[in-house]
Formats: C-alpha cells, sequence, structure tokens
C-alpha cells in the first residue's frame, strides 16, 4: 500500500528544514542584527532614541500586518462561497465600521509622531553639563574637510584640518566617551553627514549651519557617508571615522600639526554660489 504524502506534512517538513538552514548560516553576530531590525551595533550615546523607534515602529507594523493579515484569511475561509449561486451577505455604509478605520489609522499616525518627536529631541539635545570637543565639518563636491577646533587645549594648541579629495577619503578622529559638538556647514550643495553606527545624520545646507552633540562610546573604526545625493561623485563621500582612547586622539591631532598644510581652519564661502554660471551665448545680448 502506498501511503500518500500529506501537503501539510510537507509543508511541515520543508518549514523545519528551511528553519534549520537558515539558523545554522547565522553567525551570532547576524543573529544579534535580527534583533534590532538590521541596525549596525551603536557606538554612540543618541543611539537608544532611533534605535528603540525603529524597533517599535518595526512591532507596532508587525501587530497591525498580523492583525490584517489574520482578519484577511478568517474573511476567505468564514464567508467564502459554498452554494453554486451564493450571494455572500453585503454590507454597506455600517457607519460605527467605516469611523474605526478612519480613525484608527489617524490614532496610529498620532502614535508613532509622538515617539518620533520624541526621539528627534533627544538625539538634537544639546550637551549642558560637559565642556565638548568641537569640530567643524564642511562638506564640498565630493568629500569632507574637518576642523579640530583645538586652539584653547593646551595639549595641541592650535586649529588643525584634515581635507578629504575624491581620490583620499578623509578620516575623523573621535575621542571615546567625549561629548562632541559638530558644526556642519556646506561649501556648496547640500549634503548629508551620516555615520551609521551612531544611529545619526542630519543635513549640510549651503549658507546655514547645522550642529549637533554626540558621545561617541565605543572604540573602534567606523564608516561615514555622505546621505543626500549630490551630484555626480556623490557616492564617493566617504569618510571613516576612528573611536580611539584621549591620547591617541591628542597624538593625531598634533601629527596633523606637524603639517602647516593641515593648521589653520577651513571655512565654507560665506555665500556659497550654489547655481552655476552659464556663459552668455552670442547674439542673445540686447
Ligand atoms: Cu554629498
Amino acid at each position: 500500500m502506498v501511503r500518500q504524502l500529506h501537503p501539510l506534512r510537507l509543508l511541515l517538513a520543508g518549514s523545519v528544514l528551511g528553519a534549520t538552514l537558515a539558523l545554522s548560516g547565522c553567525s551570532a553576530e547576524t543573529a544579534a542584527q535580527w534583533g534590532r531590525f538590521g541596525l549596525p551595533e551603536a557606538a554612540s550615546d543618541r543611539a537608544p532614541f532611533v534605535g528603540n523607534l525603529w524597533v517599535g515602529a518595526w512591532i507596532a507594523s508587525l501587530v497591525v500586518g498580523v492583525f490584517v493579515w489574520g482578519l484577511i484569511v478568517w474573511v476567505m475561509i468564514r464567508y467564502r462561497k459554498r452554494q453554486p449561486d451564493e450571494q455572500p451577505r453585503q454590507t454597506r455604509y455600517n457607519l460605527p465600521l467605516e469611523l474605526l478605520y478612519t480613525l484608527v489609522p489617524f490614532l496610529i499616525i498620532g502614535v508613532l509622531f509622538f515617539y518620533t518627536v520624541q526621539a528627534q529631541n533627544g538625539v538634537l539635545a544639546k550637551e549642558t553639563t560637559r565642556p565638548v570637543t568641537t569640530i567643524n565639518v564642511i562638506g564640498q563636491k565630493w568629500s569632507w574637510t574637518f576642523n579640530y577646533m583645538e586652539a584653547s587645549n593646551p595639549a595641541v594648541g592650535a586649529v588643525v584640518h584634515e581635507a578629504g579629495t575624491i581620490d583620499k577619503i578623509p578620516d575623523l578622529y573621535l575621542p571615546v566617551n567625549k561629548p562632541v559638538r559638530f558644526n556642519l556647514a556646506s561649501a556648496d550643495v547640500i549634503h548629508s553627514f551620516w555615520v551609521p553606527a551612531f544611529y545619526f545624520k542630519l543635513d549640510v545646507i549651503p549658507g546655514r549651519q547645522n550642529s549637533f552633540d554626540i558621545t561617541p562610546d565605543k572604540v573602534g573604526v567606523y564608516s561615514g557617508k555622505c546621505a543626500e545625493l549630490c551630484g555626480t561623485y556623490h557616492a564617493a563621500m566617504l569618510f571613516t571615522v576612528h573611536v580611539v582612547p584621549e591620547q591617541e586622539y591628542i597624538a593625531y591631532l598634533k601629527s596633523l600639526k606637524a603639517n602647516p598644510n593641515n593648521v589653520g581652519e577651513v571655512t565654507p564661502p560665506e555665500y556659497p554660489n550654489v547655481v552655476p554660471t552659464v556663459p552668455a551665448v552670442e547674439g542673445e545680448k540686447k
């Protein structure tokens, strides 16, 4: 007698096999990243604000999703066509139901808005209790310039800078567990300063200074990028962030100071000319 394989059993066997393969292929790090819904490992004191908002929004979306998918499946089964000429019961102009599905989305948006504003206030709050290390950042097509404003720091005694070019990705050194104030300025168009591991980015806008405070709290090397499509070589606007112990930070600034080309502050033009000038065409002059 041939025993037929029930489709449900096949499905179950497939699921077990799939889950085993997926789990055995996961390193502990990948599994942890799943727990953060894809976020990289955090390296700043402001990370929990955006991290919790991100994870919370995913959980809320999944709760709503499971509820809606459940309703869909339930309706498909409960009200399926049983008789050939059966017309399902029609429900129209059900005011309570219509009010419900109009108001519930507003409620969901309201809750998300509340937590978003809270997270925004958290990441943008200025450091008030501890002294800050100031770094003036300039975004320029297509790299970054970092000015370390350490003139009053006796260990350095000068403002030093490092300017990146499209061929040389600049390094940004930061002391671990020290609050840093970033002042962002643009030399030309809108860029966006982004260090994914800090869970933070902020636009760099010509003619306007944006600033934020953050405390890197984990020694390591992280990637930094421009997060605003700013032109042809936008993808080349990378930088490398080194979060290091303070002595190493000071040593790096001193090594910059040893080269006279790196001493002094680079400032963006006061009125960046963001509109390219078009040369006059012959014969159009009046
Ligand atoms: Cu850019």
